[in-house]
């Protein structure tokens, strides 16, 4: 075994006892060691309680009601706009909309923001490590608009090629739409740089932080991004909420996205006039209990630290990637652990990443296998799929220690 300090600040003992789900066992006698937090985090009990209490003694719609329990919703919704805007150190609430997920976040951007502003032949600049819900959005308005879309190259390490991105950038695109964190490689990207050098052409910039914010801290007056969109569910909040954060001045001139109630301020037959910012984009009854638990899940990584989170998290990767590079005929994906997240990406040679799941299923050892939605990705790597372990607050080394064994397994199994 390589010689590791497992240090970490983060009592992980006392973590683990606020998510009741990893007490659980997944067959008898077989706990379970969750390592698929890039899909989605496990859920805290403050959470869970505070969609619970809302539900039992404050459950009424927002904005409309003139009674207690409308007031008490609303006041919660918009107390829970406000924790999302000082976890982001965004100027203003009113930057902060609720969406379902990055998802939809990406596809406001796009039809709000790209159709009105977009025409054939401008260029938006992409990356080739995208998560396909930062690709297919562009696709189907480059098919409408008539848009070039051009792509950032990828490293065999798993880096974007800075030299390529700047060759790119000469071509003026009117936007750069990048993740911040991979979902498959884990590299984290130097966001703050990128986006002052997309500034330098006038690009405007869109940040995916589905796998940033909820892994390390995300300041978007510092990174001075245009928009960023991000999940609740990856965050240790509920699914159902998501948020785009925007600039002032390019949210204020955007078009409404869906029409319905609350985005408006007035309609007559034939014609309405939009409510102002954040409402204008949140048509309809918005997920009030998800973005209310998606402020306690704001209020527990808040305190427990996202410095100390990114710190515990570079632990176990480190560990994570000596260990696996211990097993033979295992080739790991990305770039090394200073330069990334806390995910790993592997394939065994000859053994598909399906079959390496389903056996460390056996054990307990809950990891995906597949494209991970990024099939770009996996093609320029050459493969149809990889196996990935992902970590978050709650991982232990003990428990990437048992991924290491039950990959032996696999290996026994398999006679490979
Ligand atoms: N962008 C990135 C970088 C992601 O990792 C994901 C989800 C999304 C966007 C989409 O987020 P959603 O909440 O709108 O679905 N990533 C994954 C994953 O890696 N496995 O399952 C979901």
């Amino acid at each position: 075994m390589a010689n590791h300090i497992l240090t970490t600040t983060l009592d992980v003992k006392k973590i683990r006892e606020d998510f009741p789900v990893l007490g659980r066992q997944v067959r008898p006698g077989v706990p379970l060691i969750y390592l698929d937090s890039t899909a989605t985090s496990q859920k805290p009990t403050s959470v869970i309680e505070t969609m619970d209490r809302f539900y039992r003694n404050s459950n009424a719609n927002i904005h409309r009601g003139i009674h207690v329990l409308a007031e008490e919703a609303t006041a919660a919704y918009e107390e829970a706009r406000e924790k999302v805007r000082r976890f982001l150190n965004a100027p203003s609430s009113r930057q902060v909309i609720f969406t379902r997920n990055t998802t939809e976040a990406i596809n406001l951007v796009a039809y709000s923001w790209g159709l009105s502003q977009l025409k054939s032949g401008d260029i938006v600049l992409l990356t080739e490590m995208e998560h396909h819900s930062n690709l297919v959005p562009w696709y189907l308005l480059a098919e409408r608009l008539g848009l070039r879309l051009e792509y950032v190259s990828v490293s065999d390490e798993g880096l974007l090629d800075v030299a390529d991105f700047e060759r790119k950038l000469e071509l003026k695109p009117k936007l750069f739409a990048f993740t911040h964190m991979s979902n498959v490689v884990g590299t984290i990207n130097p966001a703050k740089e990128m986006i002052a050098k997309a500034h330098q052409v006038g690009a405007i910039t869109l940040l995916d932080g589905a796998q940033s914010v909820p892994h390390f801290r995300v300041d978007v007056r510092d990174l001075d991004v245009d928009f960023l969109a991000f999940s609740g569910h990856k965050m240790c909040g509920p699914t159902g909420i998501g948020v785009l954060y925007g600039k002032k001045d390019l949210l204020e001139q955007m078009p409404p996205f869906l029409g319905g109630g609350d985005m408006i301020k007035r309609v007559t037959l034939g014609s309405f006039k939009p409510n102002e910012l954040p409402y204008k984009f949140e048509a309809g009854t918005p997920a009030i209990a998800e973005a209310i638990g998606l402020g306690a899940a704001i209020d527990y990584l808040s305190r427990i630290g996202m410095d100390a989170i990114a710190q515990h998290e570079h632990a176990l990767v480190s560990y994570a990637l000596d260990r696996l590079a211990e097993i033979p005929n295992l080739r790991i994906f990305g770039p090394s652990a200073d330069k990334k997240g806390g995910v790993v990406s592997f394939v065994m040679d000859g053994v598909h990443a399906h079959d390496i799941a389903q056996v460390l299923d056996q054990s307990g050892v809950a990891i995906r296998a597949g494209h991970h939605c990024a099939m770009p990705l996996h093609e320029k790597f050459q493969i149809p799929a990889t196996a990935r372990a992902s970590f978050y607050l709650y991982n232990t080394f003990d428990e990437i220690d048992h991924l290491v064994n039950a990959i032996y397994r696999v290996k026994d199994l398999f006679g490979v």
